[in-house]
């Protein structure tokens, strides 16, 4: 059994059933949990040629028959594994009734008309009809692919990439496994995207109650919780909201398998054993740790860095990262991945044989934003000139009047298009903001005083006794591979509407932006400034994000770029990828209502 120690949130915890695709076994009509089949092992096909099939198959995570999309009938897809140097071919058959397929190969480089974005890249792939993938393999290391089209990703199309390096890994291990974390749900996310269109705090239940404004009272005293409630009831916000999507609906996976499920990977005592953590969800961030084991993390975004030694790191949807462990002294161990929101977990076993399982931590308790997490840290200083993040939590509520801007209320004031163009806006002063969120009703925030805050392990994991992986922790094992100094800055607001649900680049939706331009072999410095209240994993295809630290140092290489709320943190980018690249928010919700651009790379 497993343990939650708190009974009232246990109807919050999806997936106590064992699930999983139970295709062709009729399985499916019996409720799984009088049916708790060991899982098969997710597929896994090695070569340079693959035949790749998206399906409809028959699956059962909750108790409720459901059919997903799959790649060869497996969720999540069969794992691919290829070799540095190869040329692979990968055919796809969309094999679907009536609706168009895809599939984009995360994080790898390649020809723009490869990379599997329908409109970018081709037109996609007509039910009844296959595309034939083929192109050099130019690097190594932990990836993923997923669906492009439509909610098919959230429906199940997703899998893992490794590809084994030319030279000898400069990491020794001696067994490996991939974790892949996904969300499932047993609605139809249209629906979903539906309802959050309606009502964006739909699934959001961890609301502050009469009897947390009492106890805030008696805590804080009454003018001061009167103010923080007016402030956040002036940011249209609740302070919980720190998912859209959330377990309410949400049965969290890993490799394709609920908690009950109770994937298990072997390891034989005093092993290395290299974790292969894939963030393949539609719209969940989790925080994941192994009680009893230190993790060794050893590459992100599937590039070795110097190897570091943490209790617990946040993995952004579409991320990924490699993870030494030594489990030794006791026969099995759990990965307890708990979704950001801390409404539910994905859960596994490392252990010595099947069967066997530890203890499963209780969730921990879901915080709320600060004022420094909305990009107003430090808001009295910066008046006085001297901006210092505020970090510690839970902070103090600060002058509901000081320190957010509602521009939907205020005077159209146009930026100056060149301030915050320079590195010193960086470490602080206030913020600008183009002059197209200004009286835009799809902008309902800015940040005042954004910060890099490149070491904050963010909300919810800060001050928690354990060890937490940062950004500023990651170093890759290379210098700037580009070496140039970025010729110039562009500068992109991540933007929103909460009750709207409305999500933009700037204020202005994909429908109606023009695409980024880039000059073929330009080195530039792409800074983003997060104006809204949630976090976006920021991905650009074709072409590497070289993070820089507060001060415009290359730190680490990466494809996709974690914005928490009220940050503002800058990248390298090289333009040596002609062609039409998608440039999008990889929560799926987010993407799909406009945090999308196109970024062209012209001669
Ligand atoms: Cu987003």
């Amino acid at each position: 059994m497993h343990t939650i120690d708190n009974p009232s949130r246990r109807t919050f915890v999806k997936g106590l059933a064992a699930g999983g695709a139970v295709a062709g076994l009729g399985l499916w009509r019996v409720p799984v949990w009088a049916q708790p089949a060991p899982r098969q092992p997710t597929t896994e096909l090695t070569g340079s040629s693959f035949e790749l099939s998206i399906g409809e198959t028959p699956v059962n995570f909750t108790g409720k028959p459901r059919i997903a999309y799959t790649v060869n009938g497996s969720l999540p897809a069969p794992v691919l594994r290829w070799r540095e140097g190869d040329t692979v071919t990968l055919r796809v058959a969309n094999t679907l009734r009536e609706e168009d397929a895809s599939i984009h190969w995360h994080g790898i480089l390649l020809p723009a008309n490869m990379d599997g974005v329908p409109g970018l890249s081709f037109h996609g792939i007509r039910p009844g009809e296959s595309y034939e993938y083929r192109f050099d393999v130019k690097q190594n290391g932990t990836y993923w692919y997923h669906s492009h089209s439509g909610f098919d990703e959230q429906k199940g199309i997703y899998g893992a990439i490794i590809i084994d390096p030319a030279e000898p890994s400069p990491v020794k291990y001696d067994r490996e496994h991939v974790i892949l974390l996904s969300d499932w749900t047993d609605e139809d996310p249209r629906r979903i995207f539906a309802k959050l269109k309606k009502q964006s705090d739909y699934f959001n239940f961890n609301k502050r109650t009469i009897g947390d404004f009492f106890r805030d009272v008696k805590e804080h005293g009454l003018g001061d919780t009167l103010a923080d409630r007016r402030m956040w009831g002036e940011m249209r916000m609740h302070p919980t909201d720190l998912a859209d999507v959330t377990g309410h609906t949400y049965t969290y996976l890993m490799n394709g398998t609920t908690p009950a499920g109770n994937w298990t990977g072997l390891f034989t005592p005093g092993e290395r054993v290299r974790l292969r953590f894939i963030n393949g969800s539609a719209q969940s961030y989790f925080d994941v740790r192994i009680p009893g084991l230190k993790l060794t993390v050893v590459a992100a975004d599937g590039q070795y860095v110097r190897p570091v030694e943490v209790d617990e790191f946040r993995i952004a949807t579409a991320e990924t990262y490699d993870v030494i462990v030594e489990p030794t002294g006791q026969e099995a161990f759990t990965i307890f991945a708990q979704s950001m929101d801390r409404t539910g977990y994905a859960a596994g076993t490392l252990a010595v044989r099947a069967g066997l399982q530890a203890p499963v931590p209780a969730l921990d308790e879901p915080q709320l934003l600060t004022m420094a997490d909305m990009g107003h840290g430090g808001i009295m200083d910066a008046h006085a000139g001297q901006a210092t993040p505020a970090k510690s939590e839970p902070a103090k509520p600060a002058d509901p009047h000081a320190g957010h801007n509602m521009p939907a209320q205020q005077p159209a004031q146009p930026a100056d298009p060149h301030a915050g163009h320079d590195m010193s806006a960086m470490s602080g002063g206030m913020q600008t903001h183009p002059a197209t969120e200004h009286g835009n009703p799809l902008v309902d925030m800015q940040a005042m005083n954004p910060m890099p805050r490149l070491d904050d392990p963010g909300v919810g994991l800060r001050g928690n006794g354990r060890r937490v992986l940062t950004y500023s922790d990651l170093r890759s094992l290379f210098d700037d591979p580009d070496g140039r100094e970025p010729a110039r800055t562009i500068e992109l607001h991540l933007t929103g509407h909460m009750e709207k649900f409305a999500w933009s680049f700037d204020g202005v939706k994909f429908s109606e932006a023009e695409p980024i331009r880039l000059k073929y072999g330009e080195r530039l410095r792409l800074v983003l400034v997060n104006d809204t209240m949630m976090s976006h994993p920021i991905h650009l295809h074709g072409m590497w994000s070289d993070l820089e630290d507060e001060h415009g140092q290359f730190i680490v290489r990466k494809h996709t770029i974690d914005m928490a709320p009220g940050t503002k943190r800058s990248y390298r980018i090289r333009a040596d990828a002609l062609g039409r690249w998608a440039f999008h928010c990889h929560l799926l919700y987010h993407m799909e209502s406009g945090m999308f651009r196109e970024v062209r790379v012209e001669e």
